[in-house]
């Protein structure tokens, strides 16, 4: 299958380019390098070192024997996403291309507003390019669980089942997200569906929950395969920011009372469900919505998962929390069902503290890259538009384990 990445260069869009590759599958894609620019701002790097993108395909060329096209470009840029969907000709499209991160589109207005233009404007430009070109194509938009919230409900895929004054009908479940980011997603999210019932596209919504991990087994040992993997407040995500902390002695850092719930997922289990969606499309006209995580877990048994498995490798780290910069539950109900990707194949990797075990190992190579930023890992964002380093808190959740 042609596969084009919107966003190849990034911490999702590097390994899927090998894993698609591995499986035989054709892949092209486009990147500003905006990521590496965004982490910058934010005074930090990736723990691991990264390849150029020259290096980057050269290394895929050599291992999988297959071209990769590679245009450097902004999606928010009609034209350029115009003539590169009339050159390669995907049959699916995998858009990683937005800013992912919450606390970044929570920094003031400018960040709130470029984060919504840029992520809203490049999907759009994928939309009308199918439209346009290879209406056939199969769009795999990146959503989030945090689109949903956190709400006293079961969350369904997408969709729910309603009755109103002795009506039924199946409608989007409610959208409750908790920065500009995650409404940037929704609102992305809502296009799409438009698109679909308006031109007959097809497309998958992936709200995907919180990814960690340093590598897929495609990458071999070539370290011109790795992909990036951050740490700072806003781009590295929770367990990629404890496994770094523990690394260099950090203490890892919950947030307030530490027991918000989340779906994570092991890099490798989210290249797994990407390609099932694609390798899988829903029919013509069709938006369907597949809810992508492994397991639910509590952010504190997570910090103390990370604490255990470092202790293995010999790393003493202790848990403590840090004031939240967020306005988010700290403890919540929190249920999100999450059955189609099973029912189309996908094996979870159930051991999680395998996977941690892994990730320390390859981030205590990175220890002096991380030590060099280590401001970064103390967030300064508040979602009240403030900005002020966070204390940590007298409580903390390493004293009652
Ligand atoms: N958290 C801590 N301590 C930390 C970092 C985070 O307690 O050091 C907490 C946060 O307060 C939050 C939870 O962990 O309650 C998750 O935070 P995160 O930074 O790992 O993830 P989030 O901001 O939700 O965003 C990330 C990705 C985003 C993706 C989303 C999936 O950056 O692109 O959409 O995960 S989900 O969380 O399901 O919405």
């Amino acid at each position: 299958m042609r596969v084009m990445i919107a966003g190849i260069d990034g911490y999702l869009g590097w390994p899927l380019t090998q894993y698609l590759l591995a499986k035989g599958h054709t892949v092209g894609g486009i990147d500003a390098f905006l990521r590496r620019q965004w982490v910058e701002e934010m005074g930090s790097h990736s723990a691991v070192a990264i390849a150029g993108m020259e290096e980057r395909l050269e290394a895929a060329r050599e291992r999988w024997g297959q071209e990769v096209l590679f245009q450097e470009g902004d999606l928010t840029d009609w034209e350029l996403v115009r003539a590169f969907v009339e050159d390669f000709k995907p049959e699916a499209i995998v858009q990683l291309g937005e800013c992912p991160s919450a606390p970044y589109s929570m920094i003031d207005v400018h960040h709130a507003t470029w984060v919504q233009t840029n992520n809203i404007v490049g999907t759009f430009n994928l939309l009308y390019a199918m439209r346009e070109i290879v209406p056939e194509a199969h769009l795999v938009k990146l959503g989030t669980m945090g689109e949903y919230g956190t709400p006293n409900l079961e969350i369904p895929e997408g969709f729910f089942e309603i009755e109103y004054k002795g009506k039924r009908d199946s409608i989007p479940f409610p959208r409750q997200a908790g920065s500009w980011y995650h409404w940037s997603k929704v609102h992305g999210s809502n296009n799409v569906m438009f698109a679909c019932r308006l031109w007959d596209l097809k497309a998958t919504d992936v709200m995907q929950g919180v990814v960690f991990g340093t590598r897929i087994d495609e990458m071999g040992s070539d370290e011109r395969l790795r992909t990036r993997l951050d740490f700072d407040q806003a781009f590295g995500t929770a367990i990629n920011r404890f496994c770094c902390q523990a690394v260099v002695g950090h203490p890892l850092t919950p947030y307030g009372k530490g027991h918000q719930k989340r779906g994570f997922l092991p890099l490798r289990d989210s290249m797994q469900c990407l390609t099932l969606a694609i390798e899988n499309p829903p029919l013509a006209g069709e938006y369907r919505v597949f809810n992508q995580f492994q397991e639910v877990y509590d952010i504190t048994d997570l910090a103390r998962m990370v604490k255990r498995a470092a202790a293995r490798l010999d790393i003493q780290v202790e848990v403590r929390n840090l004031t939240n910069p967020r306005k988010e539950l700290e403890e919540h109900y929190y249920k999100p069902v999450h059955q189609k990707l099973l029912d189309l194949g996908y094996q979870p990797t159930h051991d999680v503290e395998t996977e941690m075990l892994m990730m320390l190992r390859d981030l205590a190579n990175c220890r002096d890259r991380i030590s060099s930023k280590l401001e970064a890992l103390i967030p300064d964002v508040h979602w009240d538009g403030s900005r002020r380093k966070v204390d940590f808190l007298e409580m903390h959740a390493g004293l009652k384990s």
